[in-house]
């Protein structure tokens, strides 16, 4: 490199460190907050990165590059984006503020084009892993083949590696044979509340040169490496070899003589070495002895630009957190804010005139036009905005033989069998994935006829060898199923990785994983974090609650169905019928691809038009199914989330509302009660995600003034008497459709499964857990008081 560049650089490193420290300064102490507080914003563990970043953004990176920023350097995302001219100064002003830039980057929520969300650690960093193997999946099947490769690079806090998920990840990566991933490790050697382990790199280096992976260590800078090429310069070496974590920082924290004093206490007088030092003034040493190679941008340039293959890269960067800063080496600073006192200084060293704070190149001493073409010269910043991928069109309902008894499990299995079965644009663009539950979800079908996918073709070699199997295990880059190992955390950032290809790739992929519904809590964050990014997914989880009853006690999912309601991004539904699923499974597959611009607004209350992800609790339960023409209104009442299945009277004293695989329970209970209660109703809730979601918008929009708002559930409700008792039922939490009683007030009484751990047959466990058709009735009776129902026998407290 050049030296004028090299001489720019280091000026925009100045610079970067600068609005970073600026912005985190004038959000806590210049802005008004609303409620006075400090807003916070880590100027110690931003400065960490602000070296590596300036070198990657403004020379290493290529268009085609993605990258996940460590959460806390966020400011120095946006300080850097905004020199490229991608962010504005009102939102840099406005840092953790409304609409302002956020404090951990943000895919969706920042202006200024973020690769990849990070916030909660470790998340960011295994999604550019997933974000590689996306990339080949998508080119091996002959997409996007016009664009150049991209790398996927993550900054990684040394302390982030302490979180499972990457290791997880590590690991199926190797298997999927990763590619074209960097992973740049701040190690600084602190993490939230203290200085971390001695010798944590050695860990590091060699977990992955075990999987496979390259790895750099950039550890001392060039005037450290010049140093030691100095008389007495191999002694010095080996005390900062030897020198512990914690005395390192402090040494940096108290800065040029506390340097001098310790080495003269420990190896002074011993003839080169000492010349070495003393040859040093104090502020010259501290420089010296903090010149580990993070903050040294020719010693990154060199190790960057060195990399001519593929394979992936950890580079170990040695760095300082505060770097720069007064708090440098604390080990408290990790929240660290400078004082307005030390603020000035700063100001002072850095050339910036008050008042001119926000200007480019304040302070700098390149001329403005040579920074300024400099910066519109910069390779990244001719990357285009993100790409949108075209539509997939998807019937409004998907072909299915459907049995007389059937579950929804194999009811799905038997869907996407149907669609493998077909040369369509809409099948082609379908990849499923799942932790090693494949065969157990009821892919089988459909991986037999789509096969898994590998960028290197692998055979079945029980085929080979004729043995006999219901499935076919062949690998190839055309195969559409992605089978992972059990972590189900590597389901849920793949399916975020998978989930965004439309946008990084500008491929569409229509994703859809499976696993056991209780697993989802395993990988609950990774779900969290892949609709905060707007990745988009189908996610089936089967089987579920305790109707799962013989797999076993300790994998009943009670909780699911509140993460269902809860979950933002994410449309949860629990069909009872399999031409129930074929409805939904259709309105899926364009859910997932709509992107409505702008925020949900009240016309489009269930975000329809904005679209986002898909949750389908399923069951191995077979139920008998109804045998009835699909019509339009129906079709749009299950995606809605309720229709009646037998509607309710104008006498009606109790309405029976349930989900999912209890459908034969309350349509038993039904039956039971008709005799002695009038008008009997029951509804059948397919998503009580969206039905609840409907209500609440409804509502919010006549408060603000919307008189004629109504929602599905209240039009559903209109007609049923107010003295009218609801009984709800579902196999999972009971809060779930509790709810329904506040919507005409209505009295309710919730049944479903607060405690869970039995194992048995399902009519065991429902009569046990109260969910059967005789709890139904009874809960029924205490509600709807009249005489009593004479179907209802004692109710069994076993
Ligand atoms: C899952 C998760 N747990 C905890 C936190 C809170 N947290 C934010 S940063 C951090 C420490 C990070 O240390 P390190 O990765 O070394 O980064 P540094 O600040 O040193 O650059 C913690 C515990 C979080 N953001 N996410
Ligand atoms: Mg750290």
């Amino acid at each position: 490199m050049p030296d004028t560049e090299l001489k720019i650089l280091t000026e925009l490193e100045k610079k970067v460190l600068w609005l970073s420290t600026w912005t985190i300064h004038h959000a806590n102490h210049l802005r008004e907050s609303g409620d006075g507080l400090k807003v916070g914003g880590h100027q110690a563990t931003s400065a960490s990165l602000a070296t590596i970043m300036t070198a990657l953004y403004f020379s290493v990176l290529r268009p085609e590059d993605r990258v996940a920023v460590k959460p806390h350097a966020s400011p120095i995302y946006h300080a850097i984006q905004y020199l490229l001219g991608a962010q504005t100064r009102d939102k840099l002003a406005a840092f953790r503020g409304y609409k302002g830039a956020q404090s951990y980057p943000s895919r969706t929520k920042d202006a200024d084009d973020v690769d990849f969300s990070t916030g909660s650690v470790g998340l960011g960093v295994a999604q550019t892993l997933f974000a590689s193997l996306v990339q080949d999946y998508v080119r091996a099947h002959g997409w996007g083949l016009d664009r150049p490769e991209g790398r996927m690079i993550a900054l990684v806090g040394d302390a982030e590696l302490d979180e499972g998920n990457i290791f997880e990840a590590i690991l199926e990566g190797w298997k999927q044979g990763l590619r074209n991933c960097w992973w740049i490790i701040d190690y600084n050697r602190q993490s939230l509340d203290a200085v971390i382990r001695e010798g944590l790199w050695a860990r590091f280096e060699a977990l992955f040169r075990d999987f496979g992976w390259d790895v750099v260590i950039l550890k001392y800078g060039s005037l450290l490496e010049a140093a030691f090429r100095e008389p007495g310069g191999e002694k010095l070496r080996q005390w900062i070899d030897d020198c512990p974590n914690q005395l390192y920082s402090a040494l940096v924290f108290q800065g040029g003589a506390a340097w001098r004093k310790r080495l003269n206490d420990d190896i002074g007088d011993q003839g080169a070495v000492t010349r070495l030092i003393e040859a040093r003034a104090d502020a010259e040493l501290g420089r010296l002895m903090t010149n580990l190679a993070g903050h040294d941008l020719p010693a990154l340039l060199e190790s960057f630009g060195r990399i001519d293959h593929d394979r992936p890269t950890c580079f170990i960067c040695y760095t300082i957190k505060g770097f720069g800063l007064p708090f440098a080496g604390h080990k408290d600073n990790h929240a660290g804010l400078m004082t307005p006192a030390q603020m000035e200084i700063f100001r002072t060293a850095m050339g910036v005139r008050p008042g001119h704070e926000w200007d480019k190149f304040e302070g700098l001493s390149a001329p403005a036009e040579r920074l300024q073409a400099f910066l519109d010269k910069v390779p990244f910043r001719a990357r285009k905005r993100r790409r949108q991928a075209a539509y997939v069109e998807v019937p409004p309902e998907l072909a299915v033989s459907i049995h007389p008894t059937m579950s929804t499990q194999t009811g799905f299995g038997a869907l996407l069998n149907e669609l493998g079965k077909d040369k369509t644009a809409l099948a082609e663009r379908i990849v499923t994935a799942s932790p090693d539950v494949t065969v157990s979800t009821n892919l089988g079908p459909w991986v037999n006829r789509r096969g898994l996918f590998a960028r290197e073709a692998m055979a079945d070699t029980f085929k080979s060898e004729r043995i006999p199997s219901t499935f076919t295990w062949e690998f190839s880059p055309k195969g559409q199923h992605i089978e992972l190992g059990i972590a189900e955390m590597n389901l849920f950032i793949l399916l975020s990785a998978l989930g965004l290809a439309h946008t990084i790739n500008g491929e569409r992929l229509l994703p859809i994983g499976t696993l056991y519904d209780p697993f989802i809590a395993r990988g609950l964050d990774a779900l969290n974090y892949a609709c905060y990014q707007d990745a988009r997914f189908i996610l089936v989880a089967t089987p579920s609650g305790i109707t799962l009853a013989p797999e076993g006690g300790a994998h009943q999912s009670i909780g699911t169905p509140l993460i269902g309601l809860a979950q933002d991004g994410l449309a949860a539904f629990e069909p009872a019928f399999v031409d129930e699923l074929s409805v939904i499974l259709a309105f899926a597959l364009a859910y997932i691809q709509k992107d409505g611009a702008g925020d949900a607004s009240e016309r489009n209350w269930l975000r329809d038009e904005t679209g986002g992800s898909i949750y389908l609790r399923l069951s191995t339960r077979p139920i008998e199914q109804i045998k009835r023409p699909m019509s339009a209104e129906l079709r749009q009442a299950i995606i809605d989330g309720a229709y009646w299945l037998r509607k309710p009277g104008p006498n009606c004293q109790v309405v029976v509302a349930y989900t999912g695989a209890v459908a034969p329970e309350a349509i038993q209970a039904i039956g039971l009660m008709a005799e002695d209660r009038r008008d009997v109703g029951l509804l059948a809730v397919t998503s009580a995600d969206r039905l609840n979601a409907g209500w609440t918008a409804a509502s919010r929009a006549r408060e603000r003034g919307l008189v004629h708002a109504s929602a599905h559930i209240e039009r559903l409700f209109a007609e049923v008497p107010s003295h009218c008792g609801i009984v709800t039922v579902l196999d999972g939490h009971p809060a779930t459709l509790a709810w329904l009683g506040a919507v005409r007030g209505h009295r309710v009484r919730p049944l479903g499964v607060e405690h869970f751990g039995q194992t048995g047959a399902i009519p065991d466990l429902y009569r046990h857990y109260g969910i059967d058709a005789n709890a139904i009735v009874a809960a029924a009776q205490a509600i709807a008081p009249g005489r009593p129902i004479r179907h209802l026998r004692a109710v069994d407290l076993g």
